[in-house]
């Protein structure tokens, strides 16, 4: 078959199962936009900005399952947009396929226009950055880009195509799709292990990570949970993991969690970490989260990540799900012998939900971040996606919305990035169309990538934005407060109003500043079924506490 090489990328991206790509137009891959174009078998997403395209990709891929796409289109500066999106992704362990477009490769080394090291600068945010050298390498080195970025620890690959190769043309074979390979399982005898270390235990938990999410294994995460009886704890940004209400599930441990979660991993004798890394976001590598007594058995689909940062008893190389699902045929029913620390669990589990509800009724005045978010956690249909922020309303946010669906929560988990939930919802969204999607993020978050309420408008994508608006970076601000003696210098921030805005852009906008408000600006939006912005006045002396020794002044 004779193709240039943008009808070849098409043809393998096709191949693989790439329904949707994200971008934004560039001179360097025209070709590859008008097999697009002409072809019709892939959904174009045009974003305002390289960043968020990523962004979107990314959540594309953490709602979908399937590998994110996104195409920095112009050599340069389209590409150099990347680079946080790249990180985000890569931190995030989510499958991202960049297609970065580069100078004709008879003009490289000469400072082209546009022209920068820009294989250099992705190689250490990525599990690969690498130079497509000629034409008739595309399909090959494409395919093993996607698979690479979706294969055991999954990451961020990022392909950069001279511009003079989407124009080349050469005789093609078939594109071929490799067939997915199924995960690994832990052995019989490991498996009798951890009967044995069960049969001894007394305060036992399951400590589930995202590896549930990669793998598909929320269902088997929970059979799990019920055949041992078994309280489960979520890593931190996994919330979604078990359904809110499921009796078993004590939600996010560690630093960004709850005292009920982390009270358990702090006291447990035995430690099932599954597709867990027990990393610094969950953990903050300290026995105040984690039990320096606990066995720990910990399963993970690397190596690496085995007793890597506490010592386990046994450490198994092996799929989240398939190892879930190997334990529920292996164990029989149990519970028996650590009733008395379900009682424990089940009882602060209640106290903990009860003061939850407080809140989410307190009438207090300047609003409270926490009764807004009480009223989405109330509001939001059960099948509803949420994607969050970083900052001081996200922070609060991360224990106290309600997800049933796995996957129903988007989270810039370790990269701690700012500025990544309006554009992350609109990648959700377009994954999962039939499911309503709320992007929670700050008044400074949202300021980021605010551009793409257009994108939203055009595509039609229906997020609902949720703005709380705080007058400041409040994450920030909170430590100038703490240890500087409240000299705030670029703490406070001032907003335009977001839903004249929205209204502006095409969609909907509400505003929220009292008590009950959110609830029924939420329901009015979901009726709408339109992209919506909701801008939320909450009291700017809201911020919630701080750990200190996050935070250490020299
Ligand atoms: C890209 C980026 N820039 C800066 C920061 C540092 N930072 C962390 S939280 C935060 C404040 C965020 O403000 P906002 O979105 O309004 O949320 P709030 O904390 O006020 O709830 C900032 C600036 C960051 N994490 N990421
Ligand atoms: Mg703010």
């Amino acid at each position: 078959m004779k193709v240039n090489g943008g009808e070849a990328v098409y043809q393998v991206l096709v191949a693989n199962g790439i329904e949707t790509v994200f971008g934004l137009l560039g001179g360097s891959m025209l070709e590859l936009y008008d097999a697009i174009y002409r072809n019709q078998g892939l959904r174009y997403v045009g974003a305002r900005d390289e960043r968020a395209a990523a962004h979107m990709a990314d959540a594309y891929a953490r709602v979908s399952g399937q590998v994110g796409v996104v195409l920095g289109a112009q050599s340069g500066p389209g590409v150099a947009n990347l680079v946080t999106g790249v990180t985000e992704a890569q931190l995030a362990y989510s499958p991202l396929v960049a297609i970065a477009g580069m100078t004709t490769r008879d003009h490289q080394g000469r400072d082209t226009f546009q022209e920068f090291d820009q294989v250099s600068l992705f190689k250490s945010i990525s599990k690969q950055s690498i130079m497509v050298p000629s034409a008739e390498r595309l399909p090959e080195m494409l395919t093993d880009a996607i698979r690479l970025a979706n294969s055991g620890r999954k990451g961020a690959v990022v392909l950069h195509v001279p511009r003079d190769l989407f124009a080349e043309t050469f005789d093609m074979t078939e594109a071929n799709a490799p067939s997915a390979v199924s995960g690994a399982a832990p052995t019989r005898s490991q498996l009798e292990q951890i009967k044995a270390l069960l049969a001894g235990a007394h305060a036992p938990v399951l400590f589930a990570g995202g590896g549930f999410k990669w793998s598909r294994g929320s269902a088997a995460l929970r059979s799990l949970a019920e055949t041992l009886n078994l309280p489960v704890i979520a890593s931190t940004g996994h919330a979604d993991i078990m359904p809110h209400d499921h009796p078993l599930y004590a939600g996010q441990a560690g630093p960004r969690g709850n005292t009920v979660a982390s009270g358990l991993t702090r006291d447990a004798d035995l430690i099932l970490a599954i597709g867990n890394r027990l990393a610094f976001n969950s953990t903050f590598h300290s026995n105040d989260y984690i039990s320096a007594q606990a066995d720990i058995v910990q399963i993970d689909i690397e190596a690496r990540a085995l007793g890597r940062y506490f010592p386990v008893t046994l450490g198994i190389q092996a799929d989240a799900r398939a190892s879930a699902e190997a334990l529920v045929e292996a164990c029989a029913a149990h519970g028996g012998q650590w009733q008395a620390w379900l009682e424990r669990f089940h009882a602060d589990k209640a106290a903990l939900l009860e003061q939850r509800q407080a809140e989410a009724s307190d009438a207090s005045m300047p609003l409270l971040p926490t009764r807004v978010l009480g009223e989405i956690r109330e509001t939001l249909p059960r099948d509803a996606i949420a994607t969050i922020d970083t900052g001081n309303a996200c922070l609060q946010a991360a224990d106290r919305l309600a997800h049933y669906q796995c996957p129903g929560l988007v989270a810039p988990l370790d990269f701690g990035l700012v500025g990544f939930a309006y554009a992350a919802a609109l990648g959700a969204q377009a994954a999962a169309p039939e499911r309503p999607v709320v992007a929670i993020m700050g008044d400074g978050g949202f300021g980021f990538t605010m551009a793409e309420i257009t994108t939203a408008v055009q595509y039609q994508l229906p997020v609902i934005a949720v703005v709380i608006d705080n007058g400041a970076w409040g994450a920030e601000k909170a430590y100038q407060n703490e240890f500087f003696g409240g000299r705030l210098l670029g703490a406070e921030i001032e907003s335009p109003d977001y839903a004249a805005l929205a209204e502006l852009c095409g969609a909907a906008g509400y505003r929220v500043d009292k008590p009950g408000e959110m609830s029924a600006a939420l329901n009015s939006a979901l009726q709408a079924g339109k992209p919506a912005v909701i801008h939320v006045k909450v009291d700017p002396d809201a911020l919630s506490a701080l750990r200190k020794d996050l935070f250490k002044k020299n």
